[in-house]
């Protein structure tokens, strides 16, 4: 294992609390007005900002020295930079104005990305049809494809790590857990640290394998997968199970209920990307990206066109007007998104509720286990869910749950 731990974890003051992050962004950037919290990357926060002069947009991503816990942590720092800036300026890769450091914070001021992220738009369209799911699985072969070109291995391919821009095409972003591979080395396992979200990571980064390049094809297999099923392959609350099934349950797209919509020539293609086996699996040794592009599922794009984002964004995004920042607006979204979860995780309803078909009646945070409570009265709607409590860490889509009480 590659992670180096030299400090002992202390408790440690929210990082997004609403007040610390409008101040330590107005501190570190006093040219720009601090509007509201986009997100929580894997080592910072990221804030919208507005440049008083020219008024325009950027994605502020602040990561705070003094709240790194591990000294691995700063190197992650390093390597989204690094990234960002050998692999940038990229069509579908976020870009990176500038980036700098104080004795407190590392600073990267990126590209605002205003059409949210491929979780929201699930979230609003519901899963996609295999001709949508083939625009954005291209797109992000690409971003792949670059990052791959450059030496990188993303290691974190996720809906929430594939941002939407305004006009409807991929922006990859968040590259703290990527890693350098040794180009030359043969079998291309040249990193060890386990890293990634849980339902995305190959087999071989749980069994502790050296990995290489092919892990972020299988985490194309999951997205694929999780694009058109609306849920991952694999899937558990406890992480040892979800370990197990990731390592040896059999796939069976045949009679997967969730992919009867989908061709052949598709599941063959998520078949070859969840393979294993990462010495067979599709984009496998030399070949990468190429071998992927010359699957029968992509037959008939132009990949000219792809990489100059000639292709027409078959989804508008999810978020307009996402500038704006009220408060009640945002508190309301979060409970519609919850109540949304909770109904998915139980499969009593596939479609997406309308505002006042349910209450939030109790959000309960264990901060010990990290899990989240949530108790939602649905009583107008469906009697027998008339009231329904959800207790786990992450939602249907693998995304880890935070409450109100987080921000
Ligand atoms: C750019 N725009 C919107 C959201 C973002 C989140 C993380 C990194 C960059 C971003």
């Amino acid at each position: 294992m590659g992670a180096c731990f030299s400090k002992t974890p202390e408790p440690r003051e929210p990082s997004n609390h609403p007040t610390r992050w409008k101040l330590t962004t107005s501190n570190l950037l006093p040219s720009c007005e601090p509007l509201r919290l986009l997100g929580e990357g894997t080592f910072g926060t990221v804030v919208l900002v507005r440049e008083r002069s020219t008024k325009q947009l950027f994605a502020v991503k602040v990561m705070n020295k003094s709240q790194l816990v591990y000294e691995s942590q700063l190197d992650s720092i390093i390597t989204e930079r690094q990234v960002l800036r050998e692999a940038g300026p990229h069509p579908f890769v976020v870009q990176c104005h500038s980036g700098f450091q104080t004795p407190q914070a590392v600073v990267l001021v990126l590209e605002y990305v205003s059409g949210g992220d491929m979780y929201d738009l699930l979230r609003k369209y519901g899963c996609l049809t295999e001709e949508q799911a083939r625009f954005y699985l291209a797109e992000i072969t690409i971003a792949v494809a670059e990052l791959h070109s450059h030496d990188f291995v993303f290691r974190d391919l996720k809906l929430e790590n594939i941002l939407i821009d305004g006009t409807g095409h991929v922006r990859l972003t968040d590259f703290g857990l990527a890693g350098k591979f040794q180009s030359g080395d043969a079998s291309e396992r040249a990193i060890f640290d386990i890293s990634g979200t849980a339902i995305y990571q190959a087999p071989e980064m749980i069994n502790g394998e050296g990995h290489g390049r092919v892990v972020d094809w299988w985490a194309l297999g999951v997205l694929a997968y999780v694009l058109m099923a609306g849920r991952p392959p694999f899937s558990s609350d406890s992480r040892e199970e979800l370990m197990r099934k990731i390592a040896e349950e059999e796939l069976d797209l045949e009679s997967d209920d969730r992919l009867t919509e989908v061709s052949d020539t598709c599941k063959h293609f998520i078949r070859r990307l969840l393979d294993r086996n990462p010495a067979t699996r599709l984009g496998h040794a030399g070949a990468d990206a190429q071998d992927v592009q010359q699957h029968p599922f992509f037959a008939g794009i132009d990949w000219k066109d792809v990489e100059n984002s000639k292709l027409t964004p078959p989804l508008q995004p999810a978020l307009e007007n996402a500038g704006d920042c009220s408060t009640a607006q945002d508190i309301k979204e979060a409970h519609k998104s919850l109540a949304d979860k909770v109904l998915r995780k139980h499969k009593c309803d596939e479609t997406m509720l309308d505002e006042g078909e349910y209450k939030p009646i109790r959000v309960n945070k264990f901060p010990t286990s990290n899990r989240v409570s949530i108790g939602l009265d649905f009583s107008g709607r469906n009697k027998k869910q008339a009231s329904k409590t959800w207790t786990g860490t992450h939602d249907d889509f693998g995304r880890e749950i935070t409450t109100q009480q987080d921000k």
